[in-house]
């Protein structure tokens, strides 16, 4: 069809489930590939030859890469439910958020793949000091980023909602503590719940095991 939508994600992914929230959000219908990350279609190297990597959005035959340039280009090609404010003050604080989510999202996974005590007391401090900065400045006692309605910005940080409680779980160190992130454990709380996302949400449990056998391949390949 000429206008069709197709996915190229893998199910254990924070920047897949960015763009099946967004295309869930607008109500968009579209057919799912399930990559494997470890053996990548020929499509999906096709589709995307500079970063090999998913997700790719595919409309009317033509690749979008990157998840977040996917999700503005989610928004511009079907406005209903608009993903940014329409406010230009507002729209460009919602994207200095996404920019900072961007930059630090390496900084998010340290822990997960940190190597000795050390290096995870290291990463431990540097995210804390990344949670600190959103609970200070982003994140205020509104239900979601933007008020009432998930917005770009809340998407973004989705990996903190459902990823980050893995990685706690996994490497076994509290991050996001209620006490000392109180309206970010909230907003993860109210992100989690909403219809939309609970329905689309990879399961704690299933993920568990399958993060911590990649865990150990990443130390293993580092201890080499
Ligand atoms: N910046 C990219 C990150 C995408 C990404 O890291 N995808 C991972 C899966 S979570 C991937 O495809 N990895 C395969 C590889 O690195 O070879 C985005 O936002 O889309």
């Amino acid at each position: 069809m000429a206008d069709q939508v197709k996915l190229h994600g893998n199910w254990l992914s924070p920047f897949s489930s960015r763009v099946i929230w967004a295309l869930k959000l607008k109500g968009i219908p579209y057919e799912y590939v399930e990559e494997n990350v470890a053996d990548k279609s020929a499509l999906l190297l096709q589709y995307n030859p500079v970063y090999k990597k998913i997700p790719v959005l595919v409309h009317a035959g033509k690749p979008i890469c990157e998840s977040m340039i996917i999700l503005d280009y989610i928004d511009e090609t079907w406005p209903v439910n608009p993903l940014l404010p329409s406010d230009p003050f507002h729209r460009a604080t919602a994207r200095f958020w996404i920019k900072f989510i961007e930059d630090k999202s390496l900084v998010l996974w340290g822990v997960f793949m940190a190597n000795g005590e050390d290096d995870r007391e290291k990463a431990r401090k540097a995210t804390l000091e990344v949670l600190q900065t959103l609970e200070e400045q982003a994140f205020g006692d509104e239900k979601f980023f933007g008020g009432d309605e998930i917005n770009m910005v809340d998407l973004a940080y989705g990996m903190l909602a459902r990823w980050m409680p893995v990685i706690e779980e996994v490497v076994g160190v509290k991050l996001l503590d209620p006490d000392m992130f109180p309206r970010l454990h909230a907003w993860a709380e109210n992100f989690r719940q909403a219809a939309v996302i609970r329905d689309n949400l990879p399961d704690h449990a299933q993920m568990v095991p399958l993060f911590k056998i990649r865990r150990e391949q990443l130390l293993q390949i580092a201890r080499k």
